[in-house]
């Protein structure tokens, strides 16, 4: 029987050694496909996942994004769709979001629907993802695009039980999100609260600029980081 890879299945496994993965978010809209090369010699040396996406991303730019990272890096490139056109069939896997903190049935299903033809002619490995919009501070993209409101990170109670109602219904991993620059993180104490209430795991992002909120989130039970605006310049 031959062996496929499975992404999803590398996560799950980093996650149950307790081993931390770092991903670096290409914004499509912001990357300069002439400098692929000079990008990765910027990235830390401890990338281990390259997401693509934005929130407002032109037609036919991820598709070109992604084939230039691939010509200069051999790291899983994953994509972290703002809505289903940013779906390329060049990437190897997809975060197959449904932003579960909010009440718009456009990215709760909508979005997911649409892209259904994309994927079907793809090989790409459909990772179901909840994805979970907490308040970083200021108002980002997000919020902007989605037209929802992000979850208050006093709300502890509320941000653990959107995390279980995802787990419960079938998503495999949670991505908290505090939001592309936001001002603040995630704080620990939701990460914690929400790794250990989880079997799957939880990948955080959203304003993590330094080594020490980065770290800060792998020892509060965060099994990816994902980066984006620390390294756009
Ligand atoms: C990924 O949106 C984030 O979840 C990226 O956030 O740009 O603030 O790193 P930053």
């Amino acid at each position: 029987m031959i062996q496929v890879q499975s992404y999803l299945e590398e996560i799950r496994q980093a996650a149950f050694e307790e081993r931390k993965l770092l991903s670096i978010l290409v914004d499509p809209d912001k990357f300069d496909v002439a400098r692929a090369s000079e990008f990765f010699q910027k990235i830390p040396k401890e990338t281990t996942h390259i997401f693509v996406g934005g929130s407002t991303v032109k037609e036919g730019e991820t598709c070109a994004v992604v084939k230039a990272l691939k010509n200069y890096c051999s790291l899983p490139v994953i994509l972290f769709p703002g809505d289903f056109s940013q779906i390329s069939s060049e990437a190897d896997a997809l975060l197959f979001l449904s932003l579960i903190s909010g009440r718009n049935p456009e990215f709760l299903i909508e979005q997911q629907v649409r892209s259904v033809e994309k994927i079907k002619s793809s090989d790409l490995e459909v990772i179901p993802t909840g994805y979970i919009l907490i308040d970083g501070g200021r108002q980002t993209s997000v919020q902007k695009v989605s037209k929802t409101i992000p979850i208050n990170q006093k709300d502890l109670k509320l941000v653990v039980n959107t995390a279980l109602a995802g787990q419960y219904s079938g998503k495999q991993l949670i991505y908290l999100e505090a939001g592309s620059g936001a001002e603040y993180p995630v704080s620990s104490e939701i990460i914690k609260a929400v790794s250990s209430s989880l079997e799957i795991p939880v990948i955080v992002g959203g304003g993590i600029r330094t080594q020490q909120q980065m770290h800060n989130a792998y020892k509060s039970g965060a099994t990816m980081v994902v980066m984006g605006t620390a390294f756009e310049k």
